[in-house]
């Protein structure tokens, strides 16, 4: 199996972990791309050009972090990456679709900023911005932050947080969430987490 991530992208960092968290680091080759500036490599794969994208031995790629995540949890079952009871599974389902969307927010601002300054939408920044601060603050309520356990909504959680870190410095969402700080600095000592951060700029 072949797994085609960039370094910087929190999408395929969220794969990168489940890979680490469910112990497959040997069995899936991981090719790092750019995206941006494909020679061919990704395309082959995905030909949308996205990472992370999942070659499977088949044949069959597939793309999507979560696509990738829910095909790698029904592979290979254990250790799971979602809780059994159905309740706290629709819970945690939940919690990984806001993480999902805040990092398409952020995803959103990082390419924006890259545009020529006139071309700009300032109305769209703030209001992906705004959105930004309170998912950060519905997650300070709503997600169950343990220690316990390091499931798909984790993840996606703290990979959410550690891309606004690592693109957003100055938009300080630890102010309105210290629950979400604090575990935010546990989740960032995890192997699987210091072992896919991004290289520095
Ligand atoms: N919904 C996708 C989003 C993937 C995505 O947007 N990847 C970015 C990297 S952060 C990318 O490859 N961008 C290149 C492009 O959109 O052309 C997922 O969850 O995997």
């Amino acid at each position: 199996m072949k797994l085609y991530v960039s370094l910087t992208s929190p999408f395929a960092r969220k794969v990168r972990v489940g890979v680490a968290e469910k112990g497959l680091a040997e069995r899936i080759e991981q090719i790092v791309v750019d995206p941006w500036n494909d020679d061919g490599t990704l395309t082959a794969a995905n030909p949308l050009s996205q990472v992370p994208a999942l070659q499977l031995d088949d044949g069959l790629a597939l793309t999507d972090s979560n696509t990738i995540l829910g095909w790698l949890d029904r592979a290979f079952p254990q250790p799971s990456l979602w809780p059994h009871d159905p309740q706290a599974r629709t819970h945690a389902e939940a919690i990984a679709a806001l993480a999902q969307t805040l990092l398409e927010y952020t995803v959103f601002l990082v390419i924006e900023g890259r545009r020529p300054a006139e071309t700009r939408s300032a109305p769209l920044i703030e209001r992906r911005t705004q959105g930004i601060l309170r998912g950060v603050a519905a997650l300070e309520t709503r997600f169950h932050a343990s220690t316990g356990h390091f499931h798909a909504d984790s993840i996606g959680v703290a990979c959410a947080l550690a891309y606004l870190d690592f693109r957003q410095p100055q938009l300080d969402w630890r102010a309105q969430a210290p629950k979400l700080a604090e575990w935010s600095a546990w989740a960032a000592r995890r192997a699987s987490m210091r072992d896919t951060a991004p290289p520095p700029a």
